[in-house]
């Protein structure tokens, strides 16, 4: 059996997703921005996309969604606009974000920082979500923007996005939420919420990698941050990835339509799945469940390092990761478990493992039994290595395994 736990880092194309972009690429390939029949016969397809993309978020208009590469160009461009919209943000120059955001964020912010932007990294409590007491104290009135994610994508912690928009809207400070993991998995409503502006990532959602979208409330002036034609009005120049485009809205519209029923039956899933793991001795979990994305866990397992327990994980034909793909290539500690206070070497033991609404109750049965042995295993390992110690001379002797 082959069990992929890693739906934070990208899902699979939903197979209804793959019949609805395919006869974009061979039989309607014309470019939308064409005048001739080749050009306009995909015009229907891209105004349903854009309905299926702010029906689901409950959004007011259907002029408020642009669609972009991916949710890191939405959320540069969000950014960056700081810098470039001088006229709107006149003498503010100050973003307030958090110390968990996606890299996305906090490349940019440093980015920015070098700019002479001045960036607040809020920090996070024991459950990695941010206060709103923190938010508000942080805010001052050079305040240009307030950037912090729905939810997290190590933890999967829902951060208070309601009250935050809401002191956002009365201080009068744009609000921006990266809700890259929230989209899909967690009700999100526009209505009921306010932020100015919303990024998401159609791979996430079991639409395809490449295509993202921003959401810009009431349509307002955003410079672009890709100069070019008049694609999307202008605002987001590059010819439309019309396959891609016509994707993401089958994803948002199949991720979305039956939202509760799908996240209480992955939910259960992931409780099990949960109280599997934590039987073991010495185990915790990153925050309460209620207040976490369905799908997500993020567990330590004292003294079992997490690219050991990937690698065995790995070796049974599981896919999981030890926190965000993309920052899986070092063997640094994992950040947000840092932000919450845990010390480094527990930080080193994290293991993300992210569901999804194709996991079946057989790939959890089967990940429980491969886990508990994996965890076995590399505690025997680890406890048969002595420490290494080192000489008064400052170096390091050779470790003592002890067989038992
Ligand atoms: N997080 C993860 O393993 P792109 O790559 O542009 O489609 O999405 C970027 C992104 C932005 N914000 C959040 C909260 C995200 O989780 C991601 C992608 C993956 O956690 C890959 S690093």
């Amino acid at each position: 059996m082959q069990v992929y736990l890693d739906n934070n880092a990208t899902t699979m194309v939903d197979p209804l997703v793959v019949e609805a972009m395919t006869p974009f690429f061979s039989e309607l390939y014309g470019n939308p921005n064409s005048l001739h029949k080749f050009g306009t016969a995909s015009h229907p397809a891209i105004s349903k996309a854009i309905d299926q993309v702010y029906t689901a978020l409950n959004a007011s208009d259907a002029d408020d969604i642009v669609f972009t590469s991916c949710a890191t160009e939405s959320n540069n461009w969000v950014l960056q606009s700081i810098v470039t919209d001088l006229v709107r943000h006149g003498e503010k120059n100050h973003i307030v974000t958090t110390e968990v955001e996606h890299p996305s964020i906090l490349s940019t912010c440093r980015f920015l920082e070098e700019q002479g932007v001045k960036v607040t990294y809020l920090p996070v409590n024991d459950q990695g979500v941010v206060e709103v007491s923190t938010v508000k104290s942080f805010i001052t009135d050079k305040t240009a923007l307030v950037s912090i994610m729905w939810a997290s994508n190590e933890t999967g912690m829902i951060n208070p996005i309601k009250e935050i928009g809401a002191i956002c809207k009365e201080k009068g400070v744009l609000f921006h939420s990266d809700a890259v993991q929230a989209v899909g998995k967690i009700p999100v409503d526009l209505e009921d919420v306010h932020v100015d502006f919303l990024s998401m990532s159609a791979h996430k959602f079991h639409g395809p990698k490449g295509i993202g979208a921003l959401y810009i409330k009431n349509s307002q002036k955003l410079t672009p941050l890709l100069h070019g034609g008049e694609h999307m009005g202008g605002r987001r120049s590059g010819t439309l990835n019309v396959p891609s485009i016509v994707g993401m809205g089958k994803a948002i519209e199949l991720a979305t339509v039956n939202i509760k029923e799908t996240a209480a039956k992955i939910r259960a899933q992931r409780d099990r799945l949960e109280d599997a793991i934590l039987e073991l001795s010495d185990t915790f979990v990153v925050g309460d469940r209620e207040n976490r994305t369905p799908n997500t866990i993020l567990i330590s397992i004292k003294g079992v390092e997490g690219e050991g327990m990937l690698w065995d994980l790995n070796n049974g034909q599981i896919g999981a990761s030890t926190g965000s793909a993309c920052a899986s290539e070092d063997l640094e500690a994992n950040t947000v478990m840092l932000a919450i206070g845990a010390d480094n070497e527990l930080a080193h033991t994290g293991i993300r493992l992210s569901l999804s609404r194709f996991t079946t109750d057989s790939e959890i049965d089967y990940t429980i039994a491969h886990f508990k042995n994996a965890v076995g295993r590399l505690r025997a390992i680890s406890s048969s290595f002595a420490k290494v110690q080192p000489t008064p001379g400052g170096e390091v002797q050779e470790c003592e395994l002890h067989h038992h």
